[in-house]
């Protein structure tokens, strides 16, 4: 057994050095037996051991068991974290320091790249600039490796039916490059609109599945529900025949309230993974109210029913969404009393809940 924790004393740069060179010692030599903290006699811990070991060398493979996503122990697991926004629209976010940051400073476990597609009338996106857009995209996912969190590829986009063959390219680039990694998620369309699950949702997913499991047999897939990822009840009776699928559910808790958590229940009832991939504390337009007793209902729901989340979304938009204030830098550092009512409620839930992975 190769137990390996770091405590806060030796903080700062020197301890994210040595904690990287622990992490690939770990993934290199040992990935299957990381972590058995069990062992370890809290009591000999004083108050200001702090366990760095990252949440991905902990939980390891993550896969589908159930309606649950389960570590590689097969430990039910839940994740939190951020989306970045629309990766034409701010790319200015999608850097290494703004990962590590929200790693440390906020404690998220997983991270959201949210690329868009074919948004917007200015001709930016996949589409438009492949080159352009996959290079912030895989910014995000060598500093999620680097920093040992969970890492979502998310195509975001309202049409992707009308981009199969270019998603099939970038899912199977995707794979290739780092299926080998744990860290990786695929969200292979993020909300459809009013489109049949049975005839358009599920073959696009089968289609860009079957390119992804060329390079990657192992790492989770999540697939898009209708009107903008909330059907996940229909999926019931004609799931993808895959190990570890998960259906996406978004919701905005000041728009929707326990009518959509009711169409959630049914679905897990029937034995479905559920991962909440983008949800606001706002409404649906992204702005709004602030609606807090409901998004604790909601926060209350996903935890009773361990169902992983990341918020919408790291952006600096005049919009009561946006975690950051106008003109917040691109390389986090973000004082914490300058972040956005969302910002701030999403931060202290991530900081209370994740506090295994500092
Ligand atoms: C919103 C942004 C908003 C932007 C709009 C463009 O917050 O500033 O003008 O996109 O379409 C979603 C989407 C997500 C939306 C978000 C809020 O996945 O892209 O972002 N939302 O409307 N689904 C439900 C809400």
């Amino acid at each position: 057994m190769f137990i390996l924790f770091i405590v806060s004393v030796s903080c700062g740069k020197d301890s994210e050095i040595i904690k990287e060179s622990v992490d690939k010692v770990m993934e290199d030599e040992v990935p299957e037996e990381t972590d058995d903290t069990d062992d370890m006699d809290s009591d000999e811990m004083e108050d200001s051991d702090v366990v760095t070991e990252s949440v991905v060398a902990t939980y390891g493979q993550l896969s589908v068991q159930g309606n649950k996503i389960v570590d590689k122990n097969s430990n039910p697991i839940q994740l939190r974290g951020m989306s970045l926004f629309w990766s034409q629209w701010m790319g200015q976010f999608y850097t290494r320091e703004a990962v590590i940051w929200l790693k440390d400073d906020w404690q998220a476990t997983v991270i959201r790249a949210a690329m868009g597609i074919d948004e917007g009338e200015d001709k930016q996106g996949y589409i438009y600039k492949p080159e352009i857009e996959k290079e912030k995209v895989f910014n995000v996912i060598d500093a999620a490796i680097e920093a040992g969190i969970y890492v979502i590829v998310d195509w975001h986009s309202h049409h992707a039916e009308d981009y199969l063959e270019e998603a099939k390219i970038f899912f199977a680039e995707v794979a290739q490059k780092y299926g080998d990694k744990p860290n990786i998620i695929y969200e292979i369309y993020n909300e459809p609109l009013d489109v049949s699950w049975d005839n358009v949702l599920k073959p696009y997913h089968e289609a860009v599945l079957s390119e992804i499991r060329k390079y990657d047999t192992k790492n989770i897939v999540i697939c898009g529900t209708r009107t903008w990822s909330q059907r996940v009840d229909e999926v019931i009776g004609n799931t993808i025949n895959d190990d570890n699928i998960a259906y996406t559910l978004h919701y905005y808790s000041s728009t929707h309230k326990q009518e959509l958590r009711n169409i959630a229940k049914q679905a897990i009832d029937a034995n479905i993974a559920l991962f909440v991939t983008e949800f606001g504390v706002t409404e649906a337009s992204g702005n709004g109210i602030i609606d807090t007793a409901e998004a604790i209902l909601w926060w209350n729901f996903l935890d009773e029913h361990k169902i992983s989340w990341c918020n919408w979304s790291i952006a600096d938009k005049e919009e009561a969404s946006a975690a950051l204030p106008p003109g917040a830098s691109g390389t986090g550092g973000w004082n914490e009393n300058q972040l956005t009512t969302s910002g701030t409620m999403v931060r202290d839930e991530m900081k209370e809940k994740n506090q295994d992975f500092k």
